[in-house]
């Protein structure tokens, strides 16, 4: 097996569960024989090593030096760790090292199906290539041919809102007073520039019949005796009831409230509103919403990005085998773009998550899962980035935003040296902003929301609503937990241009106002509980997006 270059040594050394320091590479790629450097490393690896160090790597070749069986050239040809091979080259398969022949005898597989999933139809569904690639059989070549030859200069993947090492939040009263003061005044500022708005204190005083606009978090919704709408809305001076007559063309809009959210409304005065018990007939309802002429950032490059989520290692229904064949395909030439992998929580299924949970736990010890997930994600080619969020079943605070895994979770899976943020986290991959979030809010869009506008089988559409509330979690003191901040970090001050979340284990995706919103699914088969209610998951599906383009394509690995 031809190892000239440092990509190479990589994706031959995760391939065999180790990932290694640049350093240690790259004193392999040194070496007259690579092939027998990286054996011999990988042979006297310190029992327990995840990351072969360059010392390890030093010493190692000190010995076969003395032995006299390869020669150490310093380095001299190894700095060039971009270095490309032609595909040619580096899918030949070579049985010349004898030691490692047994496990590289090639076989051609089917490649995983394209799979057209349940995306969102009509005009507001993504672009992408059409229907499923039936029939089609590629060769794959195996994970110790891997032609993943990926350009590191190239790549970027900064972190720009993470809760993780900023909590402040006591769980004291006044926190809570805080962190809805800042969803107000923020997500009021978005609306602000598009309605003239008085705070609810100075419309008390104005007199009857005049038009005016509230911006408000939304404290009540009841509907009337007569079928119209009464909505309470809440500024930081007081309350004020809105009406919503039921022929109104946007009275549709009252179905898609949720508790908490912050919208504006215009409308007239009722007459007797100096009075003190005045409200305010609305004409016209806004959301913070997307613009609808957004445009979204796109890598300058054609690269692209795996979103997976809800892996749940250590149930009775994790999928390995469907896992297997994913981390397989990541090494094979129609892989090779792929260089980064967002996974949107839920990596192992917890203990004490749901009643009766044990019943189907394979690993009863968290931090058992944590190991081998660890060793599942070492499946992957070493050369990707990865980026990991926490989602409900993980063990870090269940109340959001939910910081990155502590010090000792991030020890146990530190084999792929993954970028591990919050949830909710944004993050620029090339430029293009990816909103992670688990998702455990979609839970409760479902249960509020007429089916058409959110449903477990259309699990994008729920994601749209976050959307164009602007806030990741709405309404509290439901499903979803908050852990009061001085700031609402669930509040989406920015755009997204694809947002990433899991949780309902079910696939969808499709585009809002020029978002891609993408639920990925998840590797864990119907649970008991699942059956129960019904859930039937989409599992072992890989959604892969294009970062120049935002289109995607799904796999399909179970
Ligand atoms: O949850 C996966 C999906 O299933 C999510 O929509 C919640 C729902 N779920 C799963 N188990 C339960 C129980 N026991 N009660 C209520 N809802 C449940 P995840 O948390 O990702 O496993
Ligand atoms: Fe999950
Ligand atoms: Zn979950």
């Amino acid at each position: 097996m031809p190892l000239e270059t440092p990509v190479r040594i990589v994706s031959e050394l995760t391939s065999r569960g180790y990932n290694a320091d640049r350093e240690a590479v790259t004193l392999i790629a040194g070496t007259d024989d690579p092939t027998a450097a990286v054996e011999a490393v990988v042979e006297n690896a310190p029992e327990d090593a995840l990351i072969l160090s360059a010392s390890h790597v030093r010493s190692v070749l000190a010995e076969l030096d003395q032995n006299g069986a390869t020669g150490n050239n310093n380095g001299t040809t190894a700095n060039n760790a971009t270095s490309r091979e032609t595909t040619s080259s580096s899918s030949t398969t070579s049985s010349s090292n004898g030691a490692n022949s047994g496990e590289i005898s090639a076989t051609s597989s089917t490649s995983p199906p394209e799979t057209k999933g349940v995306e969102s139809g009509g005009s507001s569904a993504s672009g992408r290539s059409s229907g499923p690639d039936s029939g089609a059989t590629t060769d794959v070549t195996r994970p110790d041919e891997s032609v993943r030859n990926p350009d590191f200069d190239a790549r970027s993947l900064e972190v720009m809102e993470d809760i993780t090492g900023e909590s402040t939040g006591t769980g004291e009263y006044k926190d809570f007073v805080s962190v809805f003061r800042d969803r107000f005044q923020r997500l009021s500022k978005q609306l602000r520039s598009r309605v003239n708005a008085r705070p609810t204190s100075a419309i008390q005083k104005m007199p009857g019949g005049g038009d005016t606009a509230i911006v408000g978090m939304v404290s009540d919704i009841r509907s009337t005796a007569s079928g119209h709408w009464l909505i309470e809305l809440e500024d930081t001076s007081g309350t004020y009831p809105c009406l919503v007559m039921k022929d109104r063309d946007f009275a549709d809009a009252v179905d898609e409230l949720l508790h908490d959210e912050v919208i504006a409304v215009e409308g007239t005065l009722s007459d007797d509103n100096d009075d003190g018990d005045g409200i305010l007939f609305v004409d016209d309802l806004y959301f913070p919403d997307v613009p609808r002429t957004y445009k979204p950032n796109t890598a300058d490059r054609h690269v692209q990005a795996a979103l997976i989520s809800d892996v749940h290692v250590g149930s009775q229904e994790f999928m390995a085998d469907a896992w297997s064949s994913f981390a397989d395909w990541l090494h094979t030439e129609e892989a090779e773009r792929i260089e980064y992998l967002l996974v949107a929580g839920d990596m192992v299924e917890g203990v004490g998550v749901y009643p009766n949970q044990d019943d189907e736990l394979d690993i009863i010890d968290i931090y058992d899962q944590y190991e081998q997930f660890s060793e599942y994600l070492k499946e992957v080619p070493g050369d990707m980035e990865i980026l990991m969020i926490p989602g409900n079943h993980d063990a870090v605070r269940l109340a959001e935003p939910q910081p990155g895994f502590d010090e000792e979770l991030r020890d146990i899976m530190s084999a792929h040296d993954a970028r591990i943020t919050g949830n909710p986290s944004m993050v620029d991959v090339e430029g293009v902003n990816i909103l992670m979030y688990h998702g455990v809010s979609l839970d409760e869009v479902i249960a509020e929301l007429p089916e058409e506008k959110a449903s477990y089988d259309e699990p994008h559409k729920a994601m749209y609503q976050l959307l164009k509330k602007r806030h990741v979690a709405p309404q509290f003191g439901g499903k979803t937990r908050l852990a009061p901040e001085e700031k609402d970090y669930l509040v989406m001050d920015e755009v997204p241009d694809v947002f990433h979340t899991g949780h309902v284990h079910k696939l969808g995706w499709g585009k809002y106002h020029n978002v891609l919103a993408v639920n990925s699914g998840c590797w864990q088969a119907q649970t008991e509980f699942q059956k129960s209610v019904n859930i039937d998951p989409d599992a072992g599906f890989a959604p892969i997006l294009d970062l120049d383009t935002l289109d995607m394509t799904v796999r399909q690995f179970s």
